[in-house]
């Protein structure tokens, strides 16, 4: 059994818009009503996992869900009378952002020794909260290895939850036993606080996770108000690196404390206001990266290609790479398609630590199947849509196409 990190990257749906959606989430509020490209953004998203797999890292995809989704139109009477926000909503290709498809515990965390998945049930937003079912249908065929996993159902309504967004790992390798930090925020703001303490801990209890070596950590209510509705917008965690602004957490000492108590070896990396304003921060998603551990065991973050044009990110990269911190390379990526609407690296990929044999291989990538992939997207993905073609027959029918196109070239048409 070899255990290692695979990342699940979302594939960009055929119907990528911009709605604005997403109370909260400021790149989603500021470009609601613009033209998106989802072939271009697909292709973003394929040349990220590509980078990844060239890096040697060991790379999986979710695949896009049914859109526009009939039942949630029916379940609301939609109609050209309904409010625009609303007859978006079947459309939304957000479940691109696997981060947020479900919490991953890896099989040395639990009490049966399985890798636990619950899907996030997304109840914060009607746009994702119609996703879990047709995600846990995916989920149930890539780790269908009851042997191995163990795919739940996501936590009941009235708790939001939103996945690994709000979740972290503390090991000292990915196959060794670790220490699982949730993160919520407390209602009552001016934004929503989408992930709730109850659902935290009801799924740390649905994993079977050893009290002692899970924590339960409250978000910084600003953080929240400035624009950080996930906490991954504000920290990231690999093995022992916590790579956080300072002003994530409500109260930072006492939470690196308790993640010091429960893992002693944790390398924090904090980044202060003083190098980086939080608003510059949620502004160019330095910590939407993906901190990742290269085969040559060195640390690597994956970062938007924004923060390349940010001075005071950039510059605190540069200082950080020149110093002798955990993370040794900063290397920007291009999803600007998905950044427009709030989603950086770590928005499109779900972790989960596993041996790849026990995984359905119609989930795992290579590069032939990137290459198949690529010449559906370039062949079926609409060029651009604005915000008025939204519920024509035309593109429907287009979006309709594109993904069956996929789901054939991946052998999965079961999941059409
Ligand atoms: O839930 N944006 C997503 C972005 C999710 C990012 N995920 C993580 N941080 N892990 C959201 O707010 C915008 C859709 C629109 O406005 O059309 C949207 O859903």
């Amino acid at each position: 059994m070899k255990l290692t990190e695979i990342n699940f990257d979302g594939i960009i749906g055929p119907s990528h818009n911009y709605a604005g959606l997403s109370l909260g989430n400021i790149a989603s509020a500021s470009h609601g009503g613009q033209t998106s490209h989802p072939r271009e953004a697909a292709l973003q998203g394929l040349a990220k996992m590509r980078g990844n797999m060239a890096r040697g890292l060991p790379q999986g995809f979710l695949l896009p869900l049914p859109r526009p989704n009939g039942v949630l139109s029916d379940a609301l009477s939609l109609d050209e009378t309904a409010d625009p926000a609303l007859r978006a909503a079947p459309w939304s290709a957000s479940a691109m952002w696997t981060a947020n498809a479900a919490t991953v515990s890896p099989a040395p965390d639990t009490r049966d020794g399985r890798c636990h998945l619950t899907p996030a049930n997304l109840i914060t937003m009607l746009h994702r909260a119609q996703e879990w079912q047709d995600t846990k249908a995916q989920l149930d065929i890539a780790f269908g290895n009851a042997q191995h996993f163990a795919v739940h159902d996501a936590v009941p309504p009235a708790f939001g939850d939103e996945g690994a967004a709000n979740h972290m790992r503390l090991c000292e390798s990915h196959g060794e036993p670790g220490v699982e930090v949730f993160v919520y925020g407390r209602p009552g703001g001016k934004f929503p606080a989408r992930q709730h303490e109850q659902a935290s801990r009801a799924v740390a209890r649905k994993h079977g996770l050893d009290p002692a070596r899970a924590l339960f950590v409250e978000q910084n209510p600003e953080a929240i108000e400035a624009g950080a509705f996930h906490n991954d917008v504000v920290a990231v965690a690999n093995e022992r690196v916590l790579f956080t602004h300072a002003r994530a957490f409500a109260d930072p000492q006492g939470a690196y404390g308790a993640m010091r108590e429960a893992f002693p070896a944790l390398e924090l990396v904090e980044v202060p206001e003083s190098a980086v304003s939080l608003e510059e921060a949620i502004r160019t998603y330095l910590f939407n990266a993906q901190l990742v551990t290269l085969p040559d065991g060195t640390m690597a973050l994956i970062v938007p290609s924004e923060c390349r044009e940010s001075e005071s990110v950039w510059r605190f990269c540069e200082e950080m790479t020149a110093g002798n911190g955990p993370i040794r390379q900063v290397i920007p990526v291009d999803v600007r398609q998905s950044m427009a609407n709030g989603g950086g690296p770590a928005c499109l990929r779900l972790r989960v630590v596993a041996d790849p044999a026990t995984v359905d291989a119609r989930f795992l990538l290579d590069e032939a199947k990137a290459e198949r992939i690529e010449a559906v997207i370039a062949k079926h993905w609409p060029e651009s849509i604005e915000p008025a073609q939204l519920g024509t027959q035309a593109l429907t029918q287009e979006v309709q196409t594109a993904r069956n196109a996929l789901l054939e070239a991946l052998d999965l048409s079961e999941l059409g």
